[in-house]
């Protein structure tokens, strides 16, 4: 079966670690299947949720996208473009806000834990932002979305939206509930600085993530700072359940070496962390540092990167208005 692939990355700047084992390192598998047809999206309109400093936006973007092909997603294959430049986003977002109801956003985790204790000062675009990446995701027809664990719940509510729009228009069918492609393992990667965090492209603390950009000394040095407990290594997987920031350690090297947790574990039991440390700071060495040499390259390419976008967005564009043009035939406009 053919695979209708779309999914977004926030231009929000620090694309980071969690970022890539999260969602670019299954975009990348997905892109070299030949079966799938993949959308992958600069989800600006959703950066501005919170306030951006333009020139800062615009710089994100392109690091964005240089970003994508220095992971290896491939913009032959790939429609890679940014979702501002086609409006029937934006269009087809109002229209699905109709159909969404209260109760169904007012459950949405995310936004509590982003708009933190003083929710009446977030911005209206952070509570319905769900609800504009369902719009995202309806319009091309998608048939798998690859996130991260976190945006499992938004992924539940866009289906909930499709299946409401079919109901209500009587169009079985008509607006495809996507599924989820969640890795079943590491998933969620988290801060180096506390276990029990997402890692996270807004946290101040630069220590608490790996950057994809960041430099050979950088990781060496965040591994090492990386916060752990006080306890040898672990030696069963039951004993991870109690130690987050081990857990996440053991879970990014298993990532990187595709290896399962229990085989990560057997290698370094009884050994100190010092040693599993360098040995993790070596493997994210030699992951990341090529893929930071090519985005410092690719950066410097700002016509190459804008070509990308407009192709890109030329080809979604004609996509999603013949979509949008079929929602304004049912629903009467
Ligand atoms: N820590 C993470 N572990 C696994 N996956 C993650 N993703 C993000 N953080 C992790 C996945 O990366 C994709 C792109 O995320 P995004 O840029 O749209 O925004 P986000 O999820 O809000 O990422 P951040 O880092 O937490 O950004 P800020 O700090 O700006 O809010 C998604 O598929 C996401 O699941």
């Amino acid at each position: 079966m053919v695979k209708k692939i779309f999914s977004g990355v926030q231009p929000t700047g620090n694309l980071h670690l969690g970022n890539y084992l999260g969602a670019i390192k299954n975009f990348v598998d997905l892109n070299n299947d030949s079966q799938n047809h993949c959308i992958f999206c600069v989800v600006d309109l959703h950066a501005i949720t919170v306030s951006q400093d333009p020139k800062e936006l615009k710089k994100n973007i392109l690091e964005t996208v240089a970003t994508f092909i220095a992971c290896g997603i491939d913009p032959k294959k790939s429609i890679i473009f940014n979702q501002s430049q086609v409006s029937a986003h934006s269009e087809a977002a109002w229209i699905l806000s109709c159909v969404a109801r209260m109760g169904w956003l007012n459950r949405m985790t995310q936004f509590k834990e982003k708009a933190g204790k003083d929710k009446e000062k977030a911005s209206i675009g952070l509570y319905s932002y769900p609800i504009l990446m369902a719009a995202d995701i309806l319009l091309y027809d998608t048939t798998h979305v690859p996130v991260g664990d976190d945006q499992k719940q938004h992924l539940e509510l866009c289906r909930d939206i499709a299946q409401k729009f079919n109901n209500d228009f009587k169009v079985e069918n008509f607006l495809v509930a996507p599924e989820p492609l969640i890795q079943r393992e590491f998933s969620r990667i988290m801060s180096l600085k506390d276990g029990t965090k997402k890692m996270s492209k807004s946290e101040l603390s630069d220590l608490s993530r790996i950057n994809l950009t960041d430099e050979k000394e950088q990781i060496i040095n965040k591994i090492k700072k990386a916060k752990t407990d006080i306890m040898p290594m672990p030696s069963s997987i039951e004993e991870l359940s109690q130690r987050p920031e081990a857990k996440n350690l053991i879970g990014i090297y298993s990532s990187l070496c595709s290896l399962s947790v229990e085989k990560t574990i057997s290698q370094f039991s009884g050994k100190n962390f010092s040693e599993f440390k360098n040995d993790l700071s070596q493997i994210l060495v030699d992951k990341i540092i090529p893929i930071s040499n090519e985005i410092k390259k690719l950066i410097k390419e700002k016509h190459y990167l804008d070509d990308i976008l407009l192709k890109g967005s030329e080809k979604a564009d004609k996509m999603a208005s013949e979509k949008l043009k079929k929602i304004h035939k049912i629903m009467g406009f």
